[in-house]
């Protein structure tokens, strides 16, 4: 059976609805950063640019850097977005958009989130680099796919326990990030840990302007967690649902984080940009060997 018109949407041109982007456009190394304007700030490096194109937040560029062919994309803020990019993405490559069937060889996509994130523990300074062992879901988004397969239920009820975590809030989820693409992008140079992804920048990450939380101790929960040495290191708001859709639909993602605040002891980068700017050169770097 193939998808209706309502459920696979495409533009008049042909490309998918969000992305604006047909399958030729896009290469097999992905990434992703949350800011438009930190799209070129990568491919300005490229050796060649091939195609960009934005519709909202959603800006691509495709081209080569150091022989590599790459597409940048700009996903926005939070676990949504994400799942528009990914099922999108996955749709390009993995669905005849002709036929709007399934396609039977189906294309794994390798993807490499460049992020900022504010690190949970004394001991991961701002401007250090950080990739993502585990995502923790704590948004919900995934929780509308069968994510069984994906679950890791002993550590998952482990954090549900130490953070008497609210049964009216969605059940925390953890998804591993891939193998292949941990080994290519680790050094001595970046720290590991789990990465909680929140569904929101300030109730759901534990901050206070104005409005009381449903749980005051919240973070400092998240930071004492420890399950066989494994720590939730840093939080952030697409990890977990980058890790998860990707599993689920068969492709490669890891998440860098450049560490630009630390929420332990309330400190701010003097230069985020410039942690971002370095993190982008070693990602690309490693990506293109
Ligand atoms: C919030 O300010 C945004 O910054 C972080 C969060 O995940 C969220 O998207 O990441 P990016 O800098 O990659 O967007």
């Amino acid at each position: 059976m193939s998808i209706q018109q309502s459920e696979l949407i495409l533009n008049a041109d042909g490309s998918i609805y969000h992305l604006n982007l047909k399958p030729e456009n896009i290469a097999n190394d992905i990434i992703f950063v949350g800011d438009q304007d930190r799209v070129d700030k990568i491919t300005d490096r490229f050796d060649s640019i091939e195609f960009t194109t934005q519709k909202r937040e959603f800006k691509t560029t495709t081209g080569v850097y150091k022989g590599k062919r790459m597409s940048v994309i700009s996903t926005g803020i939070g676990p949504d977005n994400i799942d528009i990019v990914l099922n999108e993405l996955d749709a390009l490559v993995n669905i005849d958009l002709k036929t709007r069937k399934p396609k039977n060889q189906l294309t794994a996509l390798n993807i490499v989130r460049i992020g900022t994130s504010g690190s949970l523990q004394k001991d991961i300074p701002v401007d250090s680099f950080l990739m993502s062992s585990f995502g923790l879901d704590l948004n919900g988004m995934l929780h509308s796919y069968q994510i069984d397969e994906i679950s890791n239920p002993e550590i998952e009820n482990a954090f549900i326990e130490h953070t008497n975590w609210s049964t009216k809030k969605s059940n925390p989820l953890l998804v591993k990030n891939s193998s292949s693409l941990e080994e290519k992008l680790s050094s001595d140079k970046i720290f590991k840990g789990i990465t909680a992804t929140a569904g929101g920048f300030y109730g759901p990450q534990g901050r206070v302007l104005r409005l009381a939380l449903q749980d005051e101790k919240i973070n400092s929960k998240i930071d004492s967690f420890n399950f066989n040495g494994n720590r939730i290191t840093n939080l952030e708001m697409e990890t977990s649902a980058i890790y998860g859709l990707s599993k689920l639909l068969g492709h490669n993602a890891v998440s860098m984080n450049a560490i630009i605040a630390n929420r332990a002891n309330g400190t701010f980068s003097e230069d985020y940009k410039k942690v971002v700017e370095n993190l982008i050169e070693y990602s690309l770097n490693k990506l293109a060997e």
